[in-house]
């Protein structure tokens, strides 16, 4: 099998592990091929856990960044969208959806805007609906509760969710017209958590592991990574899903158990080998 190349368009979050410092390892550790198109430079991310971060917004360089690109005449098995940089931005990014891609490119939106039931800091209410429109134009989604909410106009519920109110959020979410769509952070229960995916004109499946009652950031980032990395090496939508969200309890039961202050992030690098493991068996 040829290897597998990906654009990942997301931010560099310095400290804090998510973002482009999760996504390069992971999809480097599956074996892809990925260049990167940062969207923003952070000294760490903008959760709850940091205050007086920096923040250089790299819109002024995009258009040019991706001239340049389309002068060399790249093409992508994968588009990988994350955290973008501003409400231009996401216009420059579906733009860019049209140029990079061939017949069999996977457009993949992870549409980065909050978690907890609010935006991030730096995210407008506007910049929530022009995701919705950017989303139209992907093939596989992975919004967490929050933003499905925000996507769907659907009021967010906090944990533990009914299957009934997943099942909705995933019937407005397929009105956007993607093939694929994972929403994570469900529980079904107070002790579980875990993704529910569906691929159009199927079946919901709903893959649940023992919840940790803490909150990482990340977390998404991790999880969309090894998604769209075991998707490439040929596993289909349930079974990636299944997997990555084995992989991130597995990193997120070996950070909680270390006692590493929870700002440090999760530890998603000693768990690879673990997720590596698991491919020769697949
Ligand atoms: O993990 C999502 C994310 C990505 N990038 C930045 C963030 C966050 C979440 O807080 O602040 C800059």
């Amino acid at each position: 099998m040829a290897q597998k190349r990906i654009a990942a368009i997301n931010d560099i979050s310095g400290f804090g592990k998510c973002s482009l410092t999760v996504a390069l390892p992971i999809l480097s550790a599956l074996g892809c091929s990925t260049s990167v198109v940062p969207t923003a430079v952070l000294s760490t991310h903008t959760g709850e856990e940091f205050s007086g971060y920096t923040y250089r917004d790299l819109t002024p360089d995009l258009n040019d960044f991706l001239a340049h690109w389309l002068r060399l005449g790249l093409s992508f098995d994968a588009i990988y969208s994350g955290y973008l940089g501003s409400f231009a931005q996401i216009d420059m990014v579906s733009g860019m959806f049209e140029s990079f891609k061939s017949a069999n490119t996977i457009i993949m939106v992870d549409p980065v805007m909050g978690d907890n039931g609010k935006l991030y800091s730096l995210y407008t209410p506007q910049m929530a609906s022009e995701l919705s429109s950017m989303c139209k134009k992907a093939d596989i989604i992975t919004p967490n509760i929050t933003e499905a909410a925000f996507l769907t106009g659907m009021p967010y519920k906090e944990a533990p969710h009914s299957r009934e109110y997943i099942i909705e959020l995933m019937k407005r979410l397929f009105e956007f017209g993607c093939k694929h769509v994972v929403i994570t952070g469900v529980c079904l229960s107070e002790d579980e958590i875990g993704v529910a995916c569906g691929s159009l004109g199927s079946s919901i499946a709903f893959f649940m592991e023992g919840r940790y009652k803490a909150f990482y950031s990340g977390t998404g980032d991790i999880f969309a990574s090894a998604l769209l990395g075991l998707m490439l090496k040929g596993l289909n939508l349930e079974c990636a899903a299944e997997l990555a969200a084995k992989y991130i309890t597995r990193c997120i039961e070996r950070t909680w158990s270390s006692g590493v202050p929870h700002f440090y992030g999760i530890n998603f690098e000693e768990e690879l080998p673990w997720l590596f493991s698991q491919m020769s068996s697949v």
